[in-house]
C-alpha cells in the first residue's frame, strides 16, 4: 500500500493472513473497514472492502481507496471483520499514523512498496 500524490493517499487492501479463526465449522467471510481520522475531524471517511466469501484465513480483496491527507498526523484504523448473518465478528485491527504508513510504504528509491501490517 502507499503511493502518495500531493494531498492524496491511495491505499490498496490486497490480502491478509489471519491467525484468528472466528468460525468453527465453516470458513470466515472476511472484509476490512478503513476509518480515516484527521486531527480536526475524527471519522472523516470510512470505507469497506467487499466481503471475501469463504476467504477463511487467507482472504484477498485487491481494492483501492483514496483519502485526502490533511496532515502526517492523520491516522487510520484498519479493522478486519468476519461477516455473519446477524453480528459480524471482530477478527483484529491496527491503528497507524499516516506518516508512519507512508514511510513504511515507500522504498529507498521513493517507489511504492507493499507493506504488511500486524493486526491486534
Ligand atoms: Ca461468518
Amino acid at each position: 500500500m502507499g503511493n502518495v500524490l500531493p494531498g492524496i493517499i491511495t491505499i490498496e487492501l490486497v490480502s491478509a493472513s489471519l491467525t484468528i479463526n472466528t468460525e468453527m465449522f465453516v470458513k470466515m467471510d472476511p472484509y476490512v473497514t478503513v476509518v480515516y481520522n484527521t486531527v480536526s475531524q475524527p471519522n472523516k471517511k470510512t470505507v469497506k472492502t467487499k466481503v471475501h466469501k469463504s476467504g477463511g484465513q487467507t482472504p484477498q480483496w485487491n481494492e483501492k481507496f483514496e483519502f485526502l491527507v490533511e496532515s502526517m498526523d492523520d491516522n487510520i484504523i484498519f479493522t478486519v471483520f468476519d461477516k455473519d448473518m446477524f453480528f459480524d465478528d471482530l477478527v483484529g485491527n491496527v491503528f497507524m499514523r499516516v506518516g508512519a504508513l507512508v514511510s513504511k510504504s515507500i522504498n529507498a528509491d521513493g517507489n511504492d512498496a507493499p507493506t504488511t501490517l500486524d493486526l491486534f
